[in-house]
């Protein structure tokens, strides 16, 4: 349960990736990759898209793509683009975050607003705003559509640019029912992850329109990504679509069992409610080390990762049925803590 990264794919995904029909993707001659691009494109209500090795690089070319060397974009302070990327927008665009606190990580269009640069010589000009949907490190929180849209009409009235990272927009929208185009509609451009809810072993898909996803192909090069036969990974981005986005509501039944379960017991602090999708942050009531509690847990046999300011982290996927989360939880209420 250290996250939705670690499934493996089934036999069936297997099969349709060792059957795949494959070409040179550089010269844009895979057809599986073309169609799974056209796939994501039409989900997402999107000109056009580009498939790419990982998340970490989709939303990095989304960065390069709307910005120059010298500009600020806003992002929340607990984003997986400030916290987890490496420092890549500064590596590799040159370009400055403004951090926005959040709550569960999500931004008023008010703190948005305030952050954007007034127009002088001497700061920084503000090119785009970010949002994560749902956002990891606020522990699967979904952002409620009023305010993205909120938020959007700040971006609108200050001619900015709006992107969201979307790895787990699939189980936004299964969570709530809203489209997911009804999501990107609002969006200069997209991220989304096929490797994380959706069980593919690589992939991630860039999306927005044919002018933008033209320039950010070319950065795709300049970062490395551009791949060859990769109609083989992308086979299974399209199994993942067709069978796995629907189950997500399983995951999220899951999460919210196992946040149960912790929440009975008076080792924990779980907030059952904030668990909306399939990422439960929670904390432990006494005053232990993180890092130890997860090797404990571990050689008990559960495998937890570290979410924000001292909390832990689980996470389900289609790898962790029922039985196996109830279990770990219980697992977890029944070890000593010191
Ligand atoms: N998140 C991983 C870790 O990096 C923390 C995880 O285990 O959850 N956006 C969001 C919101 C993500 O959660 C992740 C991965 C990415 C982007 C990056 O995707 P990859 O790992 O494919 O580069």
């Amino acid at each position: 349960m250290r996250s939705d990264t670690v499934t493996k794919p089934s036999e069936a995904m297997r099969k349709v990736m060792a059957d795949a029909v494959v070409g040179d993707d550089v010269f844009g001659e895979d057809p599986t990759v073309n169609r799974l691009q056209e796939t994501v494109a039409d989900l997402l209500g999107k000109e056009s898209a580009l498939y790419v090795p990982s998340g970490v690089m989709s939303n990095q070319l989304a960065l390069k793509t709307h910005t120059s060397p010298g500009d600020e974009v806003i992002v929340e302070k607990d984003s997986h683009i400030f916290n987890y990327e490496t420092g890549a927008p500064a590596l590799l665009s040159g370009i400055q975050l403004n951090l926005v606190p959040g709550v569960r990580g999500l931004m008023t269009a008010a703190d948005v607003e305030e952050a954007i640069r007034p127009d002088v010589y001497y700061m920084m000009p503000t090119r785009l705003v970010c949002v994560e949907n749902t956002h990891n490190r606020g522990g699967g929180s979904i952002y409620p559509m009023k305010l993205i849209q909120e938020i959007k009409d700040v971006v609108v009235k200050h001619g900015l640019k709006y992107h969201l990272d979307g790895a787990r927009l699939w189980n936004a929208s299964v969570a709530t029912g809203i489209k997911v185009f009804e999501y990107a509609k609002h969006f200069d451009s997209v991220s989304v992850c096929l490797s994380k809810g959706l069980g593919a072993p690589v992939g991630s898909v860039l999306t927005g329109t044919k002018e933008y996803i033209a320039k950010a192909k070319r950065f795709r090069k300049v970062f490395g990504g551009g791949m060859r036969q990769a109609g083989i990974l992308a086979a299974a981005g399209l199994y993942a679509l067709e069978n796995n986005f629907r189950r997500l509501a399983e995951d999220h039944e899951n999460a919210k069992a196992f946040a149960r379960i912790l929440g009975d017991s008076p080792v924990f602090e779980v907030n059952v409610d904030h668990v909306e999708t399939n990422i439960i942050i929670f904390g432990v009531k006494q005053p232990v080390r993180i890092d130890k509690f997860i090797a404990e847990a571990k050689n008990a046999g559960v495998l937890l990762s570290a979410g924000s300011a001292g909390k832990l982290r689980a996470v389900t996927h289609l790898d962790v049925s029922r039985e196996m989360v109830t279990k770990a939880a219980e697992i977890l209420v029944k070890m000593r803590v010191n």
